[in-house]
C-alpha cells in the first residue's frame, strides 16, 4: 500500500516536470514585446533565433510589427 502511494507521489513528480518543461519552451507576447506597445518589432523578435527566422513569413500585413493574432500563429507552429 505503502509503495502505491511512492508511485503515485512520483509519477505526480514527473508529471510537474513535464509541465514545466512545455511552459519554459512557450515564448509568451508579453516577455518578448518588450515595451508593451502591443506589437514585436523586428528588433524584439530578435530575442528569439526561431522567431526571427520566421518573422516575414508571421507579419502578414508586412508592416514591420507582430500583432498579437500574428505571434500566435508562431506560437501553434512552433509547439507542433
Ligand atoms: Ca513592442
Ligand atoms: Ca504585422
Amino acid at each position: 500500500m505503502e509503495n502505491t502511494m511512492k508511485k503515485t507521489l512520483l509519477t505526480a513528480a514527473i508529471m510537474t516536470t513535464a509541465t514545466l518543461a512545455i511552459a519554459e519552451d512557450a515564448l509568451e507576447f508579453s516577455a518578448v514585446d518588450a515595451d508593451s506597445n502591443g506589437l514585436i518589432s523586428m528588433e524584439e523578435a530578435a530575442v528569439n533565433e526561431a522567431l526571427l527566422d520566421s518573422f516575414s513569413a508571421l507579419d502578414l500585413d508586412v508592416d514591420g510589427n507582430l500583432t498579437e493574432d500574428e505571434f500566435a500563429a508562431f506560437t501553434v507552429a512552433s509547439a507542433e
